[in-house]
C-alpha cells in the first residue's frame, strides 16, 4: 500500500478546500493521483477524417495547390472554377478567404457584403497569385448570384458553362446576352470553358432555401451534368450553422449541425457526401487564422483534382477522336457535341 506523511500539515493547509479527502493519514497516492485527474470526456466521433491542425499540414496544403497544373496535353494555361448560387451565400467571400492566404494577410479583392438584389453584377474570372506575383493555375469565377424572383437566364447559364460569356461582362437582368450580342464569345477556347462547378450554399439556411430556388439550382445542375463537368457544393457559413464550430473551428468535423447540414446538400444536389465541401470565410477575422486557412485550401485542393480528372477525360476522349490539342487548334474536346456521345 502506498502511503505518505502529513509531516504534521491538517487537512485544510494540504487540501486548500480543493480535495475531496480528509483523512490524510492513510491517504493512498492512487487516490491522489485519481482526484487530481478526472477522467476526460469522450470526444465525439468525428463523422470526417479530421486533417492535421498545424502549420505543417498548412504547408502541405499551399504547396499542393501551388505545383497544381493542368494536363499538359489540353495546352491550357489554368482551369476555371465557377461558383454558383442565390445571392449572399459567400461565393465572393470564399475566393476572398483563399486570395488572403497566398497573399499572407486579409484581402477583400472581390466585393462582399449584403445587398437585395446581390453585390456581384459581373462574371470575374478571379486569378490567385502567390507572393512572387505568379499566377496560380486556377481561376475562380466569380458571377451574378440567384435570385428567387430574377436571376440568369438558364441560356446564360448555358452559355457560362460554355465560356460564351466574356470576362468581366456585366450581366443585364432585362436583357439577357445573346449570340447576337457583340461581345458573345462565338469560338471559345477550352481554357475559357468551365472545368468544374461549385455550388456555394449557406450551411445555416439550407434547410429554409425555398423550392423555387431548389428547382434552379437542379435545373442548372441538370446542364452541368450533361456536358459531364463535375460538381461539388461548399457549405459556407459553418461558423453559424453550430455554436461549436463558431467557437473552435476545428469541431466542424464532429460537429452533429453541420454532419447534418452535408447529408442536406448531399441529398439535394444528388452528390456523394465527400463531394461536400464545408468552410468559414472570413468575416469577422482581421489576421489570418491557419485553420479556417486549411479548410479552405482542403476545398480548393479538392475542387482542382476533380477539374483534372475532368481533363484526364478530356483528353481520353481527345485521343479516341485523335483530335489535335489547342495548340494544334485543329478541334476542341469541349466544343459542343464532342465530349458527349
Ligand atoms: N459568419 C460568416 N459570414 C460569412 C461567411 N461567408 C460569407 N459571409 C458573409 O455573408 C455575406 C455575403 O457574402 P458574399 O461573399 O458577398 O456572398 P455572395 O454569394 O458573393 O453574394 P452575391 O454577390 O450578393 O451573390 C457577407 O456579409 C459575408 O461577410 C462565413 O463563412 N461565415
Ligand atoms: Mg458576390
Amino acid at each position: 500500500m502506498s502511503s505518505f506523511s502529513n509531516q504534521g500539515l491538517t487537512a485544510d493547509k494540504i487540501n486548500n478546500s480543493n480535495f475531496n479527502f480528509t483523512e490524510l493519514e492513510d491517504c493512498r497516492v492512487t487516490d491522489v493521483q485519481r482526484i487530481k485527474t478526472p477522467p476526460q470526456p469522450p470526444q465525439p466521433r468525428p463523422w470526417r477524417k479530421t486533417p492535421e491542425w498545424n502549420k505543417k499540414y498548412l504547408e502541405t496544403l499551399t504547396e499542393d495547390i501551388i505545383s497544381f497544373k493542368p494536363s499538359g496535353e489540353l495546352g491550357l494555361s489554368d482551369v476555371r472554377i465557377l461558383m454558383q448560387g442565390p445571392v449572399g451565400m459567400g461565393k465572393s467571400s470564399f475566393y476572398n478567404t483563399i486570395n488572403s492566404v497566398f497573399k499572407g494577410r486579409i484581402s477583400q479583392s472581390a466585393p462582399c457584403g449584403v445587398a437585395k438584389s446581390g453585390i456581384t453584377i459581373a462574371y470575374t474570372p478571379y486569378v490567385v497569385n502567390v507572393r512572387s506575383g505568379e499566377s496560380l493555375k486556377f481561376r475562380l469565377c466569380d458571377t451574378r448570384g440567384l435570385e428567387v424572383t430574377h436571376d440568369l437566364e438558364i441560356l446564360e447559364c448555358n452559355y457560362l458553362l460554355d465560356g460564351n460569356i466574356p470576362d468581366f461582362y456585366q450581366f443585364n437582368p432585362v436583357a439577357p446576352i445573346n449570340p447576337d450580342n457583340p461581345l458573345f464569345v462565338h469560338q471559345p477556347k477550352c481554357t475559357e470553358k468551365i472545368h468544374c462547378v461549385l455550388f456555394v450554399i449557406d450551411a445555416a439556411t439550407i434547410g429554409d432555401m425555398p423550392k423555387t430556388m431548389v428547382d434552379k439550382m437542379q435545373y442548372f445542375q441538370n446542364l452541368t451534368n450533361f456536358k459531364g463537368i463535375p460538381q461539388a457544393v461548399l457549405l459556407t457559413k459553418v461558423d453559424l450553422a453550430c455554436k461549436d464550430v463558431a467557437s473552435n473551428i476545428t469541431n466542424v468535423f464532429t460537429g452533429k449541425k453541420i454532419e447534418a447540414a452535408v447529408d442536406k446538400a448531399s441529398n439535394l444536389f444528388g452528390l456523394p457526401r465527400n463531394h461536400i465541401l464545408p468552410v468559414k470565410n472570413n468575416e469577422i477575422e482581421m489576421e489570418l487564422d491557419d485553420n479556417i486557412s486549411i479548410l479552405a485550401l482542403l476545398a480548393l485542393r479538392q475542387l482542382l483534382y476533380y477539374a483534372e480528372d475532368y481533363l484526364q477525360v478530356l483528353q481520353f476522349k481527345m485521343k479516341a477522336r485523335n483530335v489535335t490539342n489547342e495548340k494544334g487548334d485543329k478541334r476542341d474536346p469541349l466544343e459542343k457535341g464532342s465530349d458527349q456521345e
